[in-house]
């Protein structure tokens, strides 16, 4: 049986890319839904042939009348898994409840550190030696939901933020499709203790995934 997923999205859609490009049976795209109109992702989604459509946050009155438009626009593709690819919406947690187990996030940086925005120039700011990207499980908790896996890199002494930012989504573009085949397989699940992969709890910094390794125990 097909896993049908739906891509939430906001701007350029590489993410997304990679997925289209990278997964194949039982994982299936069926919808794409950008809450910014005429963005690059959405022009993906149409080149590969996948439903997509705007919902734009600036034609509802509040947070909360949109987030219930969203999900009636994503119930509408009755999918197993939301994917949430550079999405820059924070979601109500009613909708979050909605799709609680079935919603993943990328987010880039080393979670726990750096929920929020401006990630790479905060890890740079830091002085922060290692920086990279984590998929975790969305819950209330913006950014806070259990971690399924990082990659990390190395900052180098002369990265700017839009430096480290294109290498960090090269590691997204490798993670997320891995992860999203975990789900699509069924090896991949939220329990009441954390991320469980292969019927083991993932600990709770997240599996470790080194350049061009698989991953491994934290
Ligand atoms: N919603 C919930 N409830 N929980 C999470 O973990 C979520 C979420 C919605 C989005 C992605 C997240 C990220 O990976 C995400 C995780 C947007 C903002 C933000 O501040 C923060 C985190 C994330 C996405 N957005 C501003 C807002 O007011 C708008 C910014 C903009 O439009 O440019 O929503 O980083
Ligand atoms: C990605 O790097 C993702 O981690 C980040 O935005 C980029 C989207 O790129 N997400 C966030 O910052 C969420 N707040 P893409 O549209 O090309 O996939």
């Amino acid at each position: 049986m097909s896993c049908r997923i739906v891509v939430l999205i906001s701007g350029s859609g590489s993410n997304l890319q990679a997925l289209i490009d990278q997964l194949d049976a039982p994982a299936e795209i069926v919808g794409v839904i950008a809450n910014r109109p005429q963005v690059l992702g959405l022009q993906r989604a149409t080149t590969a042939g996948i439903a997509n459509e705007c919902l734009d946050h600036r034609d509802f009155i509040s947070r909360e009348a949109f987030d219930q438009a969203l999900v009636e626009r994503i119930d509408s593709y009755q999918p197993d898994l939301v994917v949430l690819a550079g999405f820059m919406r924070i979601l109500t947690p009613e909708l979050v409840r909605h799709y609680h187990g079935r919603m993943l996030n990328i987010h880039p940086s080393l979670l726990p550190k750096y929920k929020g925005l401006h990630t790479h120039k905060r890890a740079l700011e830091a002085g922060d030696a290692e920086h990279g990207a984590t998929i975790h499980f969305v819950t209330e908790e913006l950014d806070g939901g259990p971690l399924i896996v990082q990659g990390r890199l190395d900052v180098r002494a002369d990265d700017s933020a839009d430096a480290l930012a294109a290498r960090v989504q090269q590691i997204e573009h490798r993670l997320y499709p891995l992860v999203v085949d975990w789900f699509a397989r069924g090896r991949l699940c939220l329990t009441p203790q954390g991320a469980q992969l292969d019927g083991e709890l993932i600990a709770s910094g997240g599996l470790r995934m080194e350049d061009h390794s698989q991953p491994s125990e934290a």
